[in-house]
């Protein structure tokens, strides 16, 4: 019969163990810019994920979130130029091009 000492060490190794996914998990996301539209344009991911836009069209596009002020805005990418952040807050971000404002997307940080 484990004593308490044991017992407590015993939670202290699940507690690790079940901390250690969330410590550990380094995700990433992809999200391509090409043909005027963000691919996908909407996007569900875990708390942490680092997102990383690529721009594939011949034309500049940027990255900028709706809310105002804006949480994030990328500036303007050129061809292959790339855009990164990592969410590290659940919910729910809308962004757009500031170029070509019809060119929407969402992110859903869960
Ligand atoms: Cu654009």
């Amino acid at each position: 019969m484990p004593g308490k000492m044991d017992r407590r060490a015993l939670l202290g190794a699940a507690a690790a163990v079940l901390c250690a996914p969330h410590r550990a998990f380094a995700a990433e996301a992809a999200i391509e810019i090409k043909d005027f539209a963000f691919n996908p344009d909407a996007l569900t991911v875990r708390a942490g994920t680092k997102l990383t836009w690529t721009n594939r069209d011949d034309t500049p596009h940027t990255v900028t979130s709706t809310a105002t002020p804006p949480l994030f805005k990328s500036g303007a990418l050129d061809s292959d130029d790339s855009f990164a952040l990592v969410f590290d807050n659940p919910g729910t971000f809308s962004y757009f091009c500031s170029l070509h404002p019809h060119m929407q997307g969402t992110v859903i940080v869960r």
